[in-house]
């Protein structure tokens, strides 16, 4: 070691001392030339997950459990409870009978349905019925609680802002043990008001007209943002969400955006190529492609995606950028 190098080791552990940092040392660490991030590609397979869906049901009853569902760990973030860097994702399990109950937070919701039909939220008293693939929205502060009246488990993804809140330090919850919650209409935190439910059979019939009319593009075939009607903007003010559909065949074009996004496989099966691992899928994986990956995907059978990520929250901040091939 030259005496230089020395005598810098010893003035960085002095500086510790006076909690001070030398930003030389990590500049280009702190100040990338291109998106780093600890999110790494994953791949959850719905067969393999599944059993531990249900003895979770054996384990802990939804009462006990307030919330039972079982969180998506991306491995980047061991313990952290994120699917990407900024996003939660974690598949709820309601059983015939069952009930989750009310309360409200900062954290934005999205449920998109994965099993079962006739279990609801309620959502500041307005009860959505879920449906395989229906996407339901819980905007910040809203009342919420679940209900599965029917007589086969009810499974569905929820997708939070929880990391990004948890960021900001700025997360806040009320419990509310009365059941259902009355309308109301004077929550301070509220956003926007918005169309709360998103049914797939609507979603699906709007993909197949534009595939009809041949509106396809050659990185996300043919692909339409869930949008808030009221606004037209994104459908929560942290979280965009997108349905997808490709033909059998289909090889897309290479695709990155800053926005980490995780795919839920609504229909069909094939794979997707991401920093050099291809995760191959079917119905009801889930995977997630990290901010400025490259990737694109190759169509076995029909497929439809459901996806959602950062990117609204990005937009707002003028964050968000694309590169489209390469
Ligand atoms: O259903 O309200 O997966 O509050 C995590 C936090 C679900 C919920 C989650 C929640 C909920």
């Amino acid at each position: 070691m030259t005496p230089e190098i020395n005598a810098r080791r010893g003035y960085y552990t002095e500086l510790a001392t006076q909690r001070l940092a030398p930003l030389w040392e990590s500049l280009a660490d702190l100040v990338p030339d291109a998106p780093r991030s600890r999110c790494r590609p994953e791949l959850w397979r719905y067969a393999q997950l599944r059993p531990f869906i249900e003895r979770a049901g054996r384990l802990i009853s939804a009462a006990e459990a307030e919330r039972r569902v079982l969180v998506l760990e991306n491995p980047g973030y061991p313990g952290g409870h994120r699917v990407t860097n900024t996003l939660y994702a974690g598949f709820q399990l309601l059983l015939p009978g069952e009930a989750a109950a009310p309360h409200r937070h900062s954290q934005s919701a999205m449920r998109f349905v994965i099993e079962g039909e006739g279990a609801y939220t309620a959502v500041d008293g307005v009860r959505h019925y879920m449906h395989r693939g229906d996407l339901i929205l819980t905007p910040a502060w809203c009342w919420h609680d679940h209900a599965n009246p029917s007589d086969a488990p009810m499974i569905w993804l929820d997708a939070l802002d929880i990391p990004i809140v948890a960021d900001l330090a700025a997360g806040f919850r009320e419990n509310d043990d009365e059941m259902p919650r009355p309308v109301e209409h004077d929550a301070p935190l509220r956003s926007t008001a918005v169309e709360c439910a998103y049914p797939y059979q609507q979603a699906r019939a709007a993909l197949e007209s534009m595939a009809s009319r041949g509106e396809i593009d050659s990185c996300h075939g043919v692909i339409r943002p869930y949008v808030n009607p009221v606004n037209g903007g994104s459908v929560l003010p942290t979280m965009s969400a997108s349905l997808q559909y490709f033909r059998t065949g289909i090889r897309t074009q290479t695709y990155r955006s800053t926005a980490s996004t995780t795919f839920v496989v609504v229909e069909g099966a094939g794979s997707t190529q991401v920093g050099g691992q291809r995760f191959e899928w079917a119905e009801n994986d889930v995977f997630v492609v990290p901010s400025w990956f490259p990737s694109w995907h190759e169509v076995e059978r029909d497929a439809v995606l459901f996806s959602y990520s950062d990117r609204a929250l990005q937009e707002k901040l003028g964050l968000w950028r694309e590169q489209r091939g390469g």
